[in-house]
């Protein structure tokens, strides 16, 4: 069932900055990429992670599915959106006898048959605040939503965003959201592209290597600013991107590490420190705002900005 609260730009809202549009003076040439993604500044997820940490704090400890929590955070993020011009929807699901809620913000304009989407889960486990999990990824995911305002962005193809229920009880929200989709929506989503745990404290840089294209323009940001990556291997199946690539949809992301153990090869090219677990908050009761490391909070969200500027223009 859905829920619909709609918050939409005025119209009398002017795009204050001037893009400048470069056409080539020489016959035939392709104009200049005009849009280029803006740096998202880590002090802004990290305020949004510092919201989501007192809203933990403030409904028994956590933002897990069926909890107070979780509808705070989503609540939270709705009104974000909503005062930045999107549309928003609200959609309504049961599982384990609780009711959960997908956030879906549709940024107007763009080709709607060619949809562009991010998204991350925003549920927690019911064990703590779940900052890193999932809350990087939620945060860096509304950020790079508020850039595309702030920025006033036109891309060619259509910008969606989500923000899933129950992923922690098996992507359920996020099913629901695809179980929904006729074959005509389905294909009109050119690529999901996930983040869940971007933050981890002794970080990793993976990059899921499913759509070869999606792949191929992280790794080139990554290449940009001298960051080497790895295939991201321990989670095939295991986060929201699965329902989309199970139903044939372009599917890329970024990931930081969970409770794998960093090896000394991967400590000597990211730092940090070899024996010890990605994120060995995984899914405790410390995975608070302590458990972030900055760089890699920085680092991904700025790729995320880029792959969502690169893939929709
Ligand atoms: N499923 C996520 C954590 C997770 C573990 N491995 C991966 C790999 C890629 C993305 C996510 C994950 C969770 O517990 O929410
Ligand atoms: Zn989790
Ligand atoms: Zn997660």
């Amino acid at each position: 069932m859905k829920l619909s609260v709609t918050g939409r730009a005025t119209a009398a809202a002017v795009v204050a900055a001037v893009t400048l549009l470069t056409t080539s003076s020489i016959a035939g040439a392709a104009p200049a990429r005009v849009a280029a993604a803006p740096n998202i500044p880590v002090a802004n997820v990290k305020a949004h992670l510092a919201q989501l940490q007192s809203i933990a704090t403030a409904n028994g400890g956590n933002r897990a599915h069926g909890r107070t929590g979780y509808k705070a955070s989503l609540d939270y993020v709705q009104a974000k959106l909503n005062a930045a011009g999107f549309t928003t929807t609200v959609q309504q699901f049961t599982s384990g006898g609780r009711t959960g809620y997908n956030l879906i913000a549709d940024w107007p304009g763009g080709d709607t048959g060619q949809v562009v989407m991010a998204g991350s889960h925003l549920d927690s486990v019911t064990a703590g605040a779940g900052i890193n999990d999932n809350g990087s990824g939620s945060a860096a995911v509304l950020e790079a939503a508020l850039a595309v305002s702030r920025a006033q962005y036109q891309p060619t193809k259509h910008l969606r965003f989500a923000w899933w229920g129950a992923e922690e009880l098996g992507m359920v929200g996020s099913r629901y959201y695809v179980s929904r989709l006729s074959t005509t929506d389905r294909s009109r989503i050119s690529g999901y592209l996930n983040f869940d745990m971007i933050g981890s404290p002794n970080p990793g840089y993976f990059v899921y290597d499913d759509d070869p294209t999606i792949e191929k323009t992280f790794q080139a940001y990554y290449a940009g600013i001298g960051v080497s990556t790895e295939i991201e291997t321990e989670g095939d199946g295991r986060s929201d991107h699965a329902p989309f690539d199970s139903a044939g949809i372009p599917v890329g992301g970024l990931f930081s590490g969970a409770d794998y153990i960093k090896t000394a090869a991967q400590a000597a090219k990211w730092g940090g420190t070899a024996g010890l677990a990605f994120d060995r908050c995984y899914h405790s009761s410390c995975d608070t705002t302590s458990n972030i490391n900055d760089t890699a909070l920085d680092r991904n969200s700025d790729a995320l900005a880029y792959a969502v500027w690169e893939l929709s223009s």
